[in-house]
């Protein structure tokens, strides 16, 4: 921690219905709890919680405050294994879900030449199989997730070359269903976490043309309820982290204007922890970072303007899951879209 906890403000000293102050509190404070249950549980992906976190902050534009970036930057490098990949802390096996954590990690404290880059492709590229879709790890597990983890972590790495994206968009397509979403395999029901990740692979890949965007986007729109949050597929409960899966994919098919923006923002508010911080994923719930991150990146793929000058919303990219001026710095320019 560069600065303790108790410096920061204790009491939200806003009367903006975005309680920045006290989300910063309450991701500051996830360091300190290394007591706690959720602490303890968590370990084996604290290199996703570090970019939930990180992210949070950089969104809040409350980075510089809270971590030390040499701190992070040397924690993340110490979780990349001999064979390339990333694992979810000290000493755990490489997966995909943590290689692109990790990479996102570095690049948000610019760090990432610091990392074994060529490795780091080489077991990227090395989860692609025959048919064009990728593995998690070496035991297999396939899933649409990972060829959009492998598209963005080697956009990040500046090597897409490495693999061959013309079988992956293949393979994502033969994922997509009767009612235009995508689900983890082919056959599988859609599912708006996979939908996202198929969305910005054919994103990446400048391949939307290739699939029915206004049928997609109404599935999209059918996920807000009457309390003006999103659920992830038919007939299940609201979630403030499809405040992320839903509104990214939407942003992305340009079609953000098909949700009631002010309804979903009223749903995110509720989520909020006015004592403590954070955002749950349901009015009254524990918050926790995964869902403080989504919930801020849903009030910023809106717009959300917050009516307190001292607080900043920064805008996140709906593909890349990271703010545009790192995107800039690593020169990734903006795909093809629609
Ligand atoms: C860089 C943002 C980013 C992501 C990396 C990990 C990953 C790639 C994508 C995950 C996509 C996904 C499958 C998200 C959904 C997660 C979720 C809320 C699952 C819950 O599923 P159920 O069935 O919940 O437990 P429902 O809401 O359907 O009841
Ligand atoms: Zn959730």
């Amino acid at each position: 921690l560069e600065q303790p906890v108790d410096s920061l403000p204790k009491i939200e000293d806003t009367s903006d219905r975005l309680l920045a102050n006290l989300h910063v509190r309450f991701v500051a404070a996830l360091n300190d709890r290394k007591d706690s249950f959720h602490y303890w549980t968590s370990q084996h992906l604290r290199v996703s919680g570090m970019y939930w976190g990180c992210s949070a902050l950089f969104l809040l534009n409350r980075s510089a405050s809270v971590f030390n970036a040499d701190d992070i930057i040397a924690f993340t490098l110490e979780c990349q294994n001999s064979d390339g990949g990333f694992g979810g802390n000290h000493g755990q096996a490489s997966h995909m879900l943590y290689t692109l954590s990790a990479l996102q990690v570095l690049a948000l404290y610019r760090g990432l030449d610091k990392c074994r880059r060529d490795d780091a492709v080489a077991w990227i590229a090395a989860r692609q199989k025959s048919n064009g879709s990728f593995e998690g790890d070496e035991w297999g597990e396939v899933d649409t997730r990972f060829p959009y983890i492998a598209l963005n972590a080697l956009q990040i790495l500046g090597r897409v070359d490495a693999i061959n994206i013309e079988k992956a968009v293949e393979w994502i397509l033969l994922c997509q269903n009767w009612d235009a979403g995508f689900g983890v395999s082919p056959g599988a029901e859609s599912h708006a976490g996979q939908i996202f990740c198929c969305v910005a692979a054919l994103c990446i890949a400048n391949s939307l043309h290739r699939i029915d965007v206004d049928r997609l986007a109404n599935w999209l729109a059918f996920r807000q309820l009457p309390s003006g949050g999103l659920n992830g597929r038919p007939e299940k409960k609201a979630d403030v982290c499809y405040s992320w899966w839903v509104m990214s994919s939407l942003s992305t098919l340009q079609r953000l204007d098909w949700i009631h923006k002010d309804a979903l923002f009223e749903y995110i508010f509720a989520c909020q922890d006015a004592e403590d911080g954070g955002i749950a994923d349901k009015p009254g719930n524990m918050p926790d970072v995964y869902h403080t991150f989504f919930g801020l990146c849903g009030l910023s793929l809106l717009g959300y303007q917050p009516s307190d000058p001292t607080i900043e919303l920064r805008e996140i990219n709906p593909v890349y899951a990271l703010p545009y001026d790192v995107l800039e710095e690593l020169g990734i320019t903006a795909e093809r879209g629609l």
